[in-house]
C-alpha cells in the first residue's frame, strides 16, 4: 500500500512515495526541488505559485509510478500563512516568516500583547516569526491587502486546500502561529482581539490524523487527501521510535534544531517560559514542548557567502575541513537573533568571536564550520539540561532525526557534549512520519505496530560519548 507525502522545507521540498511492504516501509523520492524565498516589492517572499507547480508535477509523476498509491498528505516548514480574497486567491504574495517586518511592528505588538501575556495565553514561545507576529505586522504595514483579506490559511492548509478544496486549520501547525489556546485545541480569541487580527480569517482549529476528501486537481482524483500532520516537525516526531518506558527526546536537526520531549500535556511553568520553550502540537493528540534553535541555517549561509565569492561549500568537503581543525575552545549562543537573518553569516560568526578575543581573521573556513557546530552541540547540552530540569526525567539518549543525522561530526560533537549516546536518523524522518500517519489514518498500518516499521526502515547510528 502506498502514501505520497508531499513534503516542504524552506529550502527544498519533496514528493516521497512510501510502499508498506514486508513490515517495513520502501521510500522512494520521487522528485525534489530546491526554492528560497526572495524580495519582492521590499518584502522576503516565498514562489507558491513555484511550490505548487513543482507539487502538481510531482504527484503525477508519483501517482504513474505508483498507481496504487492511496492517499496524499502536504507538511510544511512551521508559522507561515496565506493570506486570501473571498475567492481564496492569494491577496499578497506568500510572506517569508524571516522578513524583518515583524521586528519593525514588535514594540507596537508588546504594547497590545506583552510576551507573559502572550505565553500565558498561547503556551507559546513569543517569537517575532510566530503567524500572530506576521499577521500584526501585515495589519499594520499593508493595511489596504488586509482589508482585502477575507481568509487566512495556514501555508500547508493552503496546498491542501488547493488540492482538495476543503478548508481547514490543522492543529500541529497552528499550534505553532501563537494564536491558539495551551494544548492548541483551539483558537484563543482574546489573542485575536488582543491584536485586531480579525477572528473570522480563521475557522476552528482541525485535528489531523483525519480525512480531508478526494483530490480535486485532475489526473490524481483516485487519491484522498488527508491530514497527516501539517507542521514537518510534528511529522518528524511521527517517525521516532518511542521507548514507552522513557521520555523521549528528540533533535529534529535541519535548518533548525528543533529540541524537544514528548508529552501528553504541556509544560507551562513560569521556569518554562523564562527558558525560552515553546509547547507545540504533534500530529496525534499529543504535544511537543520544545526549543526552537537556530540550526545549520547558520552553515547553509556560510555555505552561500562561500559560493557566492568562489571559494569551498561542498558540505563533504567543509566538513572533512572542519574535522581536521582544532577548536577554538570559545562558543556563540545560537540563540542570538543576528543569526536567523540572511547574508553576511560569516562575518558575523567571526564578530560573535572576535568579542571572545579570538583572532577572527585568521579563522579558516574548516575553523567555522567547527565552530559553528562546537556551538549548536553545547547549546544543544544546555537545551537537554533545561528539558530534563523541566520534566523531572532524565535524558538516557537524544533521538537525531533530519539532514543533520547524516552529519557524523555534528552527531559526535552533540553525543560529546551530552555525555548520552545519540541515535541518529532518520534522515527525511518528516516524509517518512507522514507516510506512517496516512497508513495509520487510511487503515493499513496498526499504530501499535508502528515502532516495529520504524525499526525495520530507517536505517540509525549510534554515536557513544566519547569517555
Ligand atoms: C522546521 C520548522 C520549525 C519551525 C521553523 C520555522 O522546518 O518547521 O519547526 O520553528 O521551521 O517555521
Amino acid at each position: 500500500m502506498t502514501a505520497l507525502a508531499v513534503d516542504l522545507g524552506s529550502s527544498s521540498g519533496r514528493i516521497v512515495a512510501g510502499t508498506l511492504i514486508d513490515g517495513r516501509i520502501d521510500e522512494v523520492e520521487v522528485r525534489r526541488f530546491p526554492h528560497q524565498a526572495r524580495f519582492v516589492d521590499g518584502y522576503l517572499t516565498w514562489d507558491l505559485d513555484f511550490i505548487w507547480s513543482e507539487v502538481v508535477a510531482g504527484l503525477r509523476e508519483a501517482f504513474s509510478r505508483f498507481p496504487h498509491a492511496v492517499s496524499v498528505s502536504v507538511d510544511t516548514w512551521g508559522v507561515d500563512s496565506v493570506c486570501l480574497d473571498d475567492d481564496f486567491k492569494p491577496v499578497v504574495p506568500g510572506r517569508a516568516y524571516r522578513d524583518e517586518r515583524t521586528i519593525r511592528t514588535h514594540t507596537a505588538f508588546r504594547s497590545r500583547l506583552s510576551d507573559e501575556a502572550a505565553w500565558a495565553a498561547t503556551g507559546i514561545a513569543p517569537a517575532t516569526i510566530n503567524t500572530a507576529n506576521q499577521l500584526f505586522a501585515y495589519l499594520h504595514e499593508e493595511p489596504g491587502a488586509a482589508a482585502d483579506t477575507a481568509h487566512v490559511l495556514l501555508l500547508p492548509d493552503y496546498f491542501t486546500y488547493l488540492l482538495s478544496g476543503q478548508v481547514g486549520w490543522s492543529r500541529s501547525h497552528a499550534s505553532s502561529s501563537g494564536l491558539c489556546a495551551p494544548g492548541a485545541n483551539e483558537f484563543n480569541d482574546e489573542v485575536f482581539e488582543a491584536l485586531g487580527i480579525p477572528r473570522d480569517w480563521f475557522g476552528d482549529v482541525s485535528p489531523e490524523h483525519s480525512v480531508v476528501g478526494p483530490c480535486t486537481v485532475e489526473g490524481l482524483e483516485h487519491l484522498t487527501v488527508v491530514r497527516a500532520g501539517a507542521h514537518d516537525t510534528a511529522c518528524a516526531v511521527h517517525a521516532l521510535q518511542r521507548d514507552v518506558t522513557q521520555e523521549s527526546y528528540f533533535l529534529s536537526c535541519g535548518s533548525w534544531s528543533v529540541l524537544g520531549v514528548l508529552r501528553d500535556e504541556p509544560l507551562l511553568s513560569r521556569a518554562a517560559y523564562e527558558l525560552g520553550l515553546t509547547n507545540e502540537a504533534r500530529g496525534d493528540s499529543g504535544l511537543r514542548p520544545l526549543f526552537n534553535i537556530t540550526g545549520l541555517w547558520i552553515l547553509q549561509e556560510c555555505q552561500r557567502q562561500w559560493r557566492e565569492a568562489g571559494q569551498s561549500h561542498d558540505i563533504v568537503e567543509l566538513i572533512r575541513m572542519a574535522e581536521a581543525a582544532p577548536s577554538l575552545g570559545v562558543t556563540f549562543n545560537p540563540d542570538e537573533p543576528q543569526f536567523a537573518l540572511p547574508e553576511g553569516m560569516v562575518d558575523r560568526v567571526r564578530d560573535a568571536v572576535a568579542a571572545e578575543g579570538v583572532d577572527a581573521a585568521a579563522l579558516s573556513q574548516g575553523d567555522i564550520v567547527r565552530l559553528v557546530l562546537e556551538s549548536l552541540a553545547a547549546r544543544y547540552k544546555r537545551g537537554i539540561e533545561d528539558l530534563t530540569a523541566l520534566t523531572g526525567a532524565p535524558a538516557t539518549q537524544l533521538n537525531l532525526m533530519g539532514g543533520g543525522s547524516r552529519n557524523a561530526l555534528l552527531c559526535q560533537l552533540t553525543a560529546d557534549a551530552l555525555g548520552i549516546p545519540v541515535i541518529a536518523g532518520p534522515n527525511e524522518a518528516s516524509a517518512l512520519g507522514s507516510v506512517l500517519a496516512q497508513l495509520e489514518i487510511t487503515g493499513h498500518l496498526d499504530p501499535a505496530e508502528r515502532n516495529d516499521v520504524i525499526g525495520a526502515t530507517a536505517h540509525t547510528v549510534e554515536y557513544r560519548p566519547a569517555s
